[in-house]
């Protein structure tokens, strides 16, 4: 069967998030002929069991395996080029984002022409984080923005929906996920912005922490200005 939309969550460590997320994203969609692709990116506490035994519960999941931990960047990646959708969703694997949110993002994508808006970016607005996530967050943003010029200002939202032909289009390196945004508006497409809610981590813990965050997000902010530099526009070739 066709399928519309396609799901990918990208999972370190969720063993305990990732079944009831599985199912409040199939129910969430309803309304669609959708598939989930998770992405299990060397998990060693069981997520990938837990997935596989949900198969037979949520029959539009899919788990797709690295091997080892290769990153969230990659784990995207993986999943959209496995998916078999046009329209891709991305969520985070550990319920901070709510599943009940995808439909309103594909009611803002739809609403628009696929070649002027490419992406709907989630803006979570009210972040259920530390203070110090907050605070590293809010600097990181207001940073990448004056660098970048890319009017985001939730870039790291996990909850985002675009064409997968976008996606594969775009430039791709380790952290690349954080910067959708930017990259997608110097492929010359526009980008709308739906707020969104946000949970607290209800098991596990982040797999990031500020500092270094900090310090890979700046360095690749300055990779991104660089890419910015070395692009002529956007043009839609035409066969003669
Ligand atoms: N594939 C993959 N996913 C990851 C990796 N690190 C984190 N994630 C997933 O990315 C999402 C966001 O990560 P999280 O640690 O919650 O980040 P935070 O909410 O920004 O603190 C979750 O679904 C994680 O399971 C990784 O190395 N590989
Ligand atoms: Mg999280």
């Amino acid at each position: 069967m066709a399928v519309s939309v396609c799901v990918v969550v990208p999972v370190k460590d969720e063993a305990e998030n990732i079944a009831p997320l599985v199912r409040e994203i199939a129910r969430a969609l309803s309304g669609e002929e959708f598939e989930i692709v998770t992405v299990d990116d060397g998990s060693t506490d069981g997520t990938a069991e837990t997935l596989l035994a949900l198969k037979n519960e949520v029959p539009q999941l899919r788990v797709v395996q690295h091997g080892r931990n290769i990153g969230q960047s990659r784990g995207v990646r993986t999943g959209v080029r496995a998916a078999r959708a046009p329209i891709i969703a991305t969520i985070d694997g550990d319920g901070q984002n709510d599943p009940a949110d995808i439909p309103k993002l594909l009611k803002e994508l739809r609403a628009h022409d696929p070649a002027t808006v490419g992406m709907v970016s989630g803006v979570r607005k009210q972040r259920m984080d530390d203070a110090n996530k907050r605070w590293a967050s809010g600097f990181a943003n207001a940073f990448r923005r004056w660098m970048l010029n890319d009017q985001a200002v939730d870039s790291g939202c996990g909850l985002k929906v675009f064409y997968r032909d976008l996606f594969l289009s775009l430039p791709f390196f380790d952290n690349m996920h954080r910067f959708l945004i930017a990259l997608a508006f110097r492929e010359g497409y526009q980008v709308r912005f739906v707020e969104v809610g946000h949970r607290p981590r209800q098991h596990g813990v982040s797999k990031y922490n500020n500092i270094q965050r900090a310090i890979v997000g700046l360095v690749d902010t300055f990779g991104v200005r660089w890419l910015q530099t070395r692009f002529k526009g956007a043009v839609t070739p035409k066969e003669l």
